[in-house]
């Protein structure tokens, strides 16, 4: 069925010939960054690089609108932290705190640990698991500086083991998000800078007079932050760049449709480029969930927002039935998936690329975005056909362990002698050589 007034957002039917075409143009997004954003980038990494605090001053006072001396300025240390956590509304502090402890406790069943096994010969094998020593957290200022993605970030790292987590947040014209620094000492975090932008990533990166380099960048940012982690990725770890919020819904008509609509809204509310896609073999539910989105739309405070994700890049789907719901959530990978349908266990098996999988009616994406435990920082834009979420193993490394008996030296040092002279490397073959067994048998 397709509405002849502007319509809210698209219907779109699986079974149409055109269907795949409309679902590919429906699907792409690309972050690119310009040639301009790179050159502007590249310019400020090299002056962090070079006049390190002088440049980070310089360049927050002219981006962020304010008027500092020094880094000092720009500095807030765990003291500051706790007194923003102790001036909040104890009922914002008591919802940081439940969701922190729950975040913590999913992710406590995350922790990898080290391994090894002995062979029959003595010889030992192993993995050791080491946390990372220093990890940047950069959130952004302004609209999308949300204490939750701060829990998101940092209570892996801590959980991890990393000892010292920094953040950094530019205060746009000087003003100071409290709820982003009580999240931030809810988490655990040692220090905050308030500076932002490339010149920030630059400064995790390289390190400045005042700014510790770190061995990891994580969160998410604007394009310029983005394009600097890309551009300083090699000198330290990233994490994944993420692209707009996405929320694919398959419902089998069981769950209340303004409840739909809502939760259709609820991630296209972040920004105008967030994807918000409900499928349904029901047709007359579909015509429902859109008659909930025309009605509830106006009483929306980000109305405007939700209008141009839902335009944009939202749709209503008619499939044939569940299975080829499937078949589309697989192709879709979504960030994240809302199994509003009766036993949603019996589809888990069949989704084989979603960020997170929220399964039953009562089982609002927004939970997950907050407090259920499991991380909010997804994949997204397709990428969970090959990414997971943010989770401890992110900030964590792994070293092999290798200890040979004399009788495993022998047995490894022939395969390896024969392998080496293939390869002519002489001094290796002779190495591993040393170790024969004299009076071995060869
Ligand atoms: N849905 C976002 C996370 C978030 N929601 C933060 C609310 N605050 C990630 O896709
Ligand atoms: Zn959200």
């Amino acid at each position: 069925m397709s509405t002849t007034q502007a319509a809210v957002l698209a219907r779109l039917d699986a079974r149409d010939d055109d269907f795949s075409i409309a679902l590919d143009a429906l699907l792409d997004w690309e972050g690119v960054s310009d040639a301009e954003v790179q050159t502007r980038v590249s310019d400020i990494i090299q002056a962090v690089r070079r006049q390190g605090d002088a440049a980070l001053v310089e360049l927050t006072n002219r981006f962020d609108r304010v008027d500092v001396a020094d880094m000092t300025s720009l500095t807030l240390d765990q003291a500051r932290l706790a007194q923003a956590y102790e001036a909040i509304d104890p009922a914002q502090r008591n919802a940081l705190d439940q969701a922190a402890e729950r975040i913590r406790s999913y992710h406590e069943r995350q922790k990898p640990s080290s391994w090894q096994y002995e062979e029959a010969d003595g010889t030992m094998l192993g993995q050791k698991v080491t946390p990372l020593d220093r990890v940047g957290v950069y959130v952004p200022g302004g609209k999308a500086a949300y204490p939750s993605s701060v829990l998101m970030n940092v209570v892996p790292a801590h959980v991890a083991g990393v000892a010292d987590i920094i953040m950094v947040v530019p205060t746009p014209d000087g003003v100071i998000n409290e709820l982003v620094l009580a999240a931030a000492f809810v988490a655990g975090v040692q220090q905050v800078f308030t500076i932002g932008g490339a010149q920030a990533v630059a400064a995790l990166a390289y390190g400045t007079e005042t700014v510790p380099r770190v061995d990891k960048i994580v969160g998410p940012g604007n394009i310029y932050v983005a394009t600097a982690k890309r551009a300083v990725f090699g000198q330290v770890g990233i994490d994944m760049i993420a692209g707009p919020s996405e929320i694919l819904v398959v419902s089998d008509g069981s769950t209340p449709a303004d409840w739909l609509a809502m939760d259709l809204f609820s991630q296209a509310e972040h920004d105008e480029d967030a994807q918000a896609i409900l499928v349904s073999w029901d047709a007359a539910h579909l015509d429902e969930v859109q008659a909930s989105i025309e009605r509830l739309l106006p009483t929306m405070e980000r109305e405007s927002i939700i209008r141009a994700s839902l335009a944009g890049r939202g749709a209503l789907v008619r499939v044939d039935g569940p299975e080829q719901a499937v078949e589309l959530i697989n192709r879709i990978a979504p960030e994240h998936l809302e199994l509003s349908v009766a036993s949603p266990e019996s589809w888990v098996d069949q989704v084989r690329h979603a960020g997170a999988i929220f399964m039953g009616s009562y089982t609002a994406e927004v939970l997950g975005d907050y407090c259920a435990g499991p991380n909010h920082v997804l994949p997204t834009s397709g990428t969970a056909r090959f990414s997971s979420p943010l989770g401890v193993y992110d900030f964590q490394k792994r070293s092999s362990l290798i200890h040979c008996s004399a009788e495993g030296a022998d047995r490894l040092g022939r395969i390896a002698s024969v392998l080496a002279r293939g390869e002519s490397l002489t001094a290796h073959a002779r190495a591993a050589e040393n170790r024969l067994n004299p009076d071995g048998d060869r």
